[in-house]
């Protein structure tokens, strides 16, 4: 029976991406997401703004925009079934402190400093990350997209 793949946009915050990228791109490979595309970057504050967008009446704003161009990141998409639940699950909760008590296997349990500082990303439901993705990465046609598509219920 097959399941089709699924897309999600993975992202190494800066705060991660000197000291754990390394491990975190192992533990990504390990776990069966095909990483389908990758890029480093330097977000741009109206980037992260836009990226952010979602958060703009939030009093910590501001904070989040400072820090996500603070330094690169590293942009994935990740393809596999149920990528978008499988790789928040795999991040854990927002909170560091939360996810030490609850997931502690996660990778914002071990890697994360703070509620900000949590070094990782992953979009939270299918239209997010579809529209990420396209933010980050460029619109793809849809040609290609249909392609995609069944490439990946048949491959
Ligand atoms: O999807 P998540 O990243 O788990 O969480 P989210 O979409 O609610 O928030 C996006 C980011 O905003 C989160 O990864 C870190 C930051 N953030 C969320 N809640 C707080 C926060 N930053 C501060 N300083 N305080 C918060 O309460």
């Amino acid at each position: 029976f097959f399941f089709p793949k699924q897309q999600t946009l993975a992202v190494i915050k800066p705060d991660a991406m000197e000291e754990h990228r390394e491990r975190i791109l192992e533990e990504i490979s390990g776990s069966g997401f095909s990483v389908t595309q990758l890029k480093e970057m330097v977000l741009s504050r109206e980037m992260a703004e836009e990226f952010y967008k979602e958060h703009r009446e939030k009093p910590f704003f501001s904070q989040l925009v400072e820090f996500m161009c603070r330094g690169p990141c590293m942009m994935l998409i990740l393809t596999k079934e149920n990528a978008v639940e499988e790789w928040r699950a795999m991040m854990g909760p927002t909170d560091p402190e939360q996810a030490k008590a609850t997931c502690p296997n996660s990778l914002r349990a071990r890697f994360a400093s703070d509620i900000l500082q949590n070094s990782v990303h992953g979009s939270s439901n299918e239209q997010h990350a579809e529209e990420k993705i396209s933010f980050i990465f460029g619109d793809i046609s849809s040609d290609c997209r249909d392609h995609r598509k069944r490439y990946q219920w048949y491959r």
